[in-house]
């Protein structure tokens, strides 16, 4: 039995996984943490993308969209996640926008390994910096929807061209309740700190996310569950606790590939690895019959399958 090693690349600092099944390939989206920093902060150009048929064997795709591609940003590359829908690719980023502020672009292409092209203009644009992390997932009605949010958890409903909302109901606030969430030391008082990850299994809906405990500085990955697509959310328990030498950040990517159950995080643990300078890695995990995750410990590598 073949076994692969964590981190899943160490030719660059990678971070912010988001893993899309397409057919019998597991497609990785990244982001990309640069060698050389700017102002001593996250420095982020562009999206990789890796694949694998049987998470051992790994193809890396490359530069696949970057801040070059779309004129109105100028920074921070942020965690992507990508859909298909009617045979197209779309590519949901958060960038940094020329006039100020955080926003979600989308790019778009015929093939999920890019290249991509923007939309042309920000998809989801509000007045503050809550704009990042953007996570889609298309419901078994055909309903498509897209949660983001720092230091909140907001949504909107996509329209079916996935490049567009509806904005009769626009931009949806979460209660940030302790219910939801779990009490926490980020600025809600929750738990909740970016980096949602939405999904469904069987009848229930999942939302994963990189979260703050009280009294703790670095994320850990915490899960919620909801009988709906849009809530009321429940909080679901710690998935991957943080831990010595960890760094400031998480961020969880969560898919089934080949009947196995798959959680991809970053840490901190190539050559050279810092909070800016970050490596993606998976994890395998089982669901309780209840549908409840127990935490998944960091690893050094997953079975070939
Ligand atoms: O990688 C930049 C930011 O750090 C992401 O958008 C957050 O989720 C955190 O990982």
């Amino acid at each position: 039995m073949k076994y692969s090693k964590n981190p899943i690349t160490d030719s660059i600092y990678t971070a912010d996984p988001a893993p899309m099944v397409y057919g019998d390939t597991l497609y990785l989206y990244t982001t990309h943490d640069e060698d050389e920093l700017v102002n001593d902060f996250y420095t982020m150009n562009d999206w990789r993308c890796f694949s694998t048929k049987d998470m051992v064997n790994w193809t890396d795709h490359g530069k696949i969209f970057s801040l070059d591609d779309i004129e109105w940003a100028d920074a921070r590359a942020w965690a992507p996640q990508c859909i298909e829908r009617n045979g197209k690719f779309y590519l949901y980023c958060p960038v940094h926008k020329k006039d100020g502020g955080m926003s979600i672009a989308v790019g778009i292409s015929d093939r999920p390994t890019g290249p991509f092209k923007d939309l042309g203009h920000p998809l989801v644009d509000e007045p503050d910096w809550n704009d990042i992390d953007p996570t889609v997932f298309i419901d078994d009605d055909g309903q498509a929807y897209l949660y983001f949010g720092n230091p909140e958890l907001r949504y909107v409903l996509l329209n079916e061209d996935m490049i567009s909302y509806d904005e009769k109901i626009g931009v949806c606030k979460v209660p940030m309740t302790e219910e939801a969430f779990n009490k926490g030391s980020h600025d809600t008082g929750t738990s909740y700190g970016e980096g949602p990850w939405f999904y469904k299994r069987g009848d229930l809906y999942y939302m994963v996310y990189a979260a703050f405990a009280v009294g703790e500085q670095n994320e850990h990955l915490a899960y919620s569950t909801s009988k709906g697509p849009t809530g009321p959310w429940k909080y679901g328990g710690v998935l991957m606790a943080t831990g010595e030498g960890d760094i400031f950040t998480n961020h969880p990517g969560i898919c089934e590939f080949k009947g196995h159950n798959y959680l991809f995080y970053h840490t901190g643990e190539l050559p050279g690895g810092s909070l800016f300078h970050r490596s993606v890695c998976v994890a395998e995990f089982n669901y309780n019959p209840d549908g409840s995750i127990d935490v998944v410990e960091k690893c050094s590598g997953v079975s070939e399958i």
